[in-house]
């Protein structure tokens, strides 16, 4: 544990110069990956890398929780709480951007206290001349950044961009299990989150005679999908769920969708439906999928 390193990388930059791209490269640079989202106090989690003596924890999109906020905040704002909780800062550019006119963020980034990687990103799509042109051009803009030149679509420099970010993380345990599973924590939370509403909206048994699975989730730039089933034992129970003209499973639609819009700081797209299971409590079969007997 002496020698373990841990820190938050958070990635800046314009949209499309490639940042998610390079999340997605991160994450298939080892077998022993895990991606988890969640949001806590601190940070919006998106990638989690581990290795034996490292845990590296990615993410894109610092400090934003809003949509409507983030179209009106600056790239100053955006900004800002990167700074504030990272422990490296990548900022990527791509091939032919110009830089910024905005000096106070290039202030910003020649006097950071912590570490800045500029990434030149795209290199797939230059010339050697065009690329030794970018090169000189960013080093006249930010001359006391190292920059790295890399594609994150062709996986070119990628490797070598992960291990200096290694070297540059500060000495410390893991913030997170290191054996988390990749999707678990979000569904689960969806799981729980349906769960509340339903112990809210309906009375006697039935919350109790429910059991709920997230079939689906897929997140996207802007939006989270995702599929759940409610799961009930008769016929009857299905009625009183759905009530009259689907009132019922609405309201719990769109109260889930609320508070799961919070957690993820995101768009979020639910689709419910109820399922009559005679069987799901005493089918073990089941009661392990769900979860239980573990
Ligand atoms: P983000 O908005 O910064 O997260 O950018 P994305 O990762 O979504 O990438 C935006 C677009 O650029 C996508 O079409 C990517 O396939 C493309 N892209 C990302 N990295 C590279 C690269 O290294 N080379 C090329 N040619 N395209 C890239
Ligand atoms: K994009
Ligand atoms: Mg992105």
């Amino acid at each position: 544990m002496g020698d373990h390193k841990s820190g938050f990388v958070n990635i800046i930059g314009n949209p499309n110069v490639g940042k998610s791209t390079l999340m997605n490269a991160f994450v298939g640079e080892k077998l022993s990956i895990i991606t988890s989202k969640a949001q806590t106090t601190r940070h919006r989690i998106l990638g989690i890398v581990n290795g034996d003596d490292f845990q590296m924890i990615l993410s894109d999109t610092p400090g934003i929780i809003k949509p409507a906020y983030q179209l009106q905040s600056s790239m100053m704002d955006f900004v800002k709480s990167a700074f504030e909780d990272a422990d490296v800062l990548l900022y990527m550019v791509e091939i032919g951007e110009k830089a910024l006119k905005d000096e106070a963020f290039f202030e910003k980034i020649k006097n950071s206290k912590i570490p800045v990687l500029l990434l030149l990103n795209k290199v797939d799509t230059a010339t050697q001349e065009l690329l030794e042109e970018q090169v000189q051009y960013w080093q006249e803009m930010l001359p006391s950044v190292e920059l790295h030149p890399i594609s994150a679509l062709s996986n070119f420099n990628i490797k070598g961009v992960f291990e200096r970010i290694i070297e540059l993380l500060p000495m410390s345990p893991a913030y997170y299990p290191k054996d988390q599973l990749t999707d678990k924590p979000e569904r689960f939370f969806v799981n729980e989150t349906i769960r509340e509403k339903i112990l809210l909206n309906y009375k006697k048994e039935i919350p109790y005679s429910v059991e709920i699975e997230t079939e689906e989730f897929f997140e996207d730039e802007e939006i989270i999908r995702m599929r759940s089933v409610i799961m009930v034992e008769r016929d009857s129970q299905k009625g009183i769920i759905i009530g009259h003209k689907g009132a019922a499973l609405k309201k719990v639609g769109v109260e889930s969708r609320k508070d799961l819009e919070k957690f993820f700081g995101k768009q979020v797209h639910i689709e419910l439906y109820v399922k009559v299971n005679k069987n799901w409590r005493s089918d073990a079969k089941q009661l392990r999928r769900f979860g239980y007997n573990k």
